[in-house]
């Protein structure tokens, strides 16, 4: 089927997708690193809209101020060439031996105030680029023994750390948004912020949280063995979801950054549903990038990093193209009645009706028939063959 990509999907990869060279825990690279200048000029002419990166896929570590400067005044000319936006950056806290207590909750003082002065200059960076959203993972944010950490101290440093990132972004006037990646575990035994959920009471508790959000990762949730698509939904829900990572994953195990769809493709199917139609009641909608955070698998050369890139953007697509018939057809609006899926977003008291009232009513209570209402089909499973059937292009 011809489906091809163009800037207004508003698809975007990090550098370090595309750029990952197959080095694992049990393997040296299998590929040779990307030129980023190629990797610009490759996603572009794919009709992708955007790149991102950490700071170090870009500008090495140890980069001089001269090296940095020329690096990128290459790149800001390549995406001038291109038209590629840079809609996110990140930063790498994890990749040096410095991170590996983390950053902003490392035990050691010293290393937590070099985490955040890296931060604070690539905060800069982002508002230079014209990125709208930080991305903060803290992968190296945990512990392997529970007795390594004061936890309560440690999620101090983490409100601290970020709160100082936000006051600043808000100090130098800067029209960007930081949104938390979770993920339970990988490369730490356990990662503070493992899931959606606890990243978002960690935001309610923060002095600068209403320009702190979310960006979730499929993969990430389902490692936890949780529903990406009820993730991005409370998030979105809590006007919170800023970015999001798409990729695949397949069950309880190891980060395996499929290309997206190609773990738990029902899973994926309802994301991008949710994404692109919204909740059926209506309700606030996504409108930022389709982040691609996956890894082009180690045993692939070049043509397969290039394929993967091409198949993360046609899987969206043709998952779009599903998920807009699935909605569109009358007989699924009829099993969405059928099933009550619209008298959810009906309030269960009605307008300025008080407890008192409803105490009062005898039809909700004394006259209610639970038997019978018990009897009530509520069809789920038709309505779940009817989107297999236009996930699997049967109707
Ligand atoms: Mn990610």
């Amino acid at each position: 089927m011809a489906v091809q990509p163009t800037p207004e999907d508003r698809f975007t990869f990090g550098l370090w997708t595309v750029g990952w060279t197959g080095n694992d825990p049990f393997g040296v690279p299998t590929r040779a690193d990307v030129d980023p200048i190629e990797a610009v000029h490759k996603l572009s002419e794919f009709g992708a809209y955007g790149m991102t990166f950490h700071d170090n896929d870009l500008i090495p570590f140890d980069a001089t101020a001269a090296e940095r400067d020329r690096i990128l005044s290459d790149f800001k000319a390549a995406l001038a060439e291109t038209g590629l936006q840079v809609p996110m950056i990140t930063t790498n806290l994890f990749s040096h031996p410095v991170f590996k207590d983390g950053g902003f909750t490392s035990n050691d003082r010293a290393v937590r105030r070099f985490a955040l002065r890296k931060v604070l200059t690539n905060i800069d960076l982002a508002a230079e680029l014209g990125a709208k959203t930080f991305v903060m993972w803290g992968g190296r944010e945990g512990s392997e023994y529970d007795g390594s950490k004061d936890l309560a101290a440690a999620f101090d440093r983490m409100k601290e750390g970020v709160d100082t990132v936000a006051g600043y972004v808000k100090e130098k006037g800067y029209d960007l948004r930081l949104a938390i990646e979770p993920k339970p575990n990988e490369p730490r035994g356990d990662i503070l912020l493992p899931t959606v959920g606890h990243a978002l009471a960690f935001i309610a508790q923060l002095e600068h949280g209403d320009i702190v959000g979310l960006n979730p990762e499929t993969g990430h949730e389902q490692m936890a063995g949780l529903n990406f698509t009820h993730g991005i939904a409370q998030a979105l829900w809590a006007g919170k979801l800023f970015h999001i990572d798409l990729n695949g994953q397949r069950g309880i195990k190891y980060d395996q950054d499929l290309v997206f769809g190609h773990g738990d493709l029902t899973s994926a199917f309802f994301t991008v549903d949710l994404l692109e139609n919204g909740f059926p009641n209506g309700g606030p909608k996504y409108d930022g990038p389709r982040h691609f955070d996956y890894k082009p698998s180690r045993t692939d050369g070049y043509d397969g990093v290039w394929e993967s890139a091409k198949a993360n953007m046609r899987m969206y697509l043709l998952l779009k193209e599903r998920a807009v018939a699935f909605r569109a057809d009358p007989e699924v609006q009829e099993a969405l009645k059928t099933s009550g899926v619209f008298e959810l977003g009906e309030s269960t008291l009605a307008a300025g009706e008080s407890t008192a009232d409803l105490l009062a009513d005898t039809a909700s209570f004394e006259d209610f028939d639970a038997t019978k209402a018990a009897e009530r089909s509520f069809a789920f499973i038709r309505l779940n063959q009817l989107a297999l059937e236009h996930l699997m292009g049967a109707r």
